[in-house]
């Protein structure tokens, strides 16, 4: 991402913020809860990245891109929501060599805002 690009989309998000109603039933989406976690080192691959936010999202106006290292984007299938959980956003990712990975989540909330944001985690070479 540009830096241009990078200020237009943090400036998105405080207008999003400051144009969201206080109502916690009703939120623009962030992620509570995430599967690696943001910067955690994990010791083998994940099967899946996994994400809850903290309001409903409209599963099909969302997804999640992954970043390998040296900035090698990682096929992925469409990221779902598991079975009766609209929060939550799922999505496989093949087996990954060690490195540090980037995900980018993009997500429509049900209040109908666009929210966005990046977390890293690594991959540690094997025993
Ligand atoms: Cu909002």
């Amino acid at each position: 991402m540009t830096p241009l690009r990078r200020a237009l989309a943090a400036g998105l998000l405080l207008v999003a913020v400051a144009l969201c109603a206080p109502n916690p039933a009703i939120a623009h989406a962030l992620v509570f809860e995430s599967s690696p976690r943001a910067n955690e080192v994990v010791t083998a691959s994940p099967s899946r990245i996994f994400l809850r936010f903290n309001s409903r999202i409209e599963t099909e106006l969302s997804g999640v891109t992954v970043t390998g290292p040296a900035g090698r984007p990682i096929p992925l299938p469409v990221a779902g929501a598991p079975e009766g959980s609209p929060d939550r956003l799922v999505v496989p990712v093949p087996p990954l060599p060690s490195g540090t990975y980037l995900v980018r989540w993009k997500v429509l909330s049900a209040d109908g805002h666009v929210t966005e944001g990046a977390f890293r985690f690594t991959v540690a070479p094997g025993p």
